[in-house]
């Protein structure tokens, strides 16, 4: 009884909301270690909610550019972010004092 009545719940809001199509929570979790140079490319579309999640071996700071979000992480202590993706674009993502590149975020209208 309870689950039918969250699933209408549920269904309210999904209908209170018609535009808002891209709603779903994007979440993106990256280990970042010092050896490797590959990355990850993420794409996503305008409007999408964002989540990421950066485990880093050394302490350092993720630098998300064009969103100008800036985390520390540490080992042990990821940097976790939240935005909404409202720029459309290529945006790098690196470790700042490190200047290595561990994303690239693709934004599609
Ligand atoms: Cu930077």
């Amino acid at each position: 009884m309870i689950g039918v009545l969250i699933l209408a719940g549920m269904f309210l809001f999904l209908k209170k909301d018609p535009q808002e199509k891209n709603s779903t929570l994007r979440e993106f979790v990256l280990d970042v270690n010092a050896g490797t140079e590959e990355y990850p490319t993420w794409q996503i579309k305008e409007g999408d909610p964002v989540k990421v999640t950066v485990n880093s071996e050394i302490e350092d700071e993720v630098h998300l550019h064009g969103y100008d979000i800036l985390k520390d992480a540490k080992p042990g202590e990821p940097a976790v972010f939240e935005f909404t993706a409202d720029k459309t674009g290529r945006f790098e993502m690196e470790l700042e004092g490190a200047q290595k590149l561990i994303a690239i975020l693709e934004v599609y209208p």
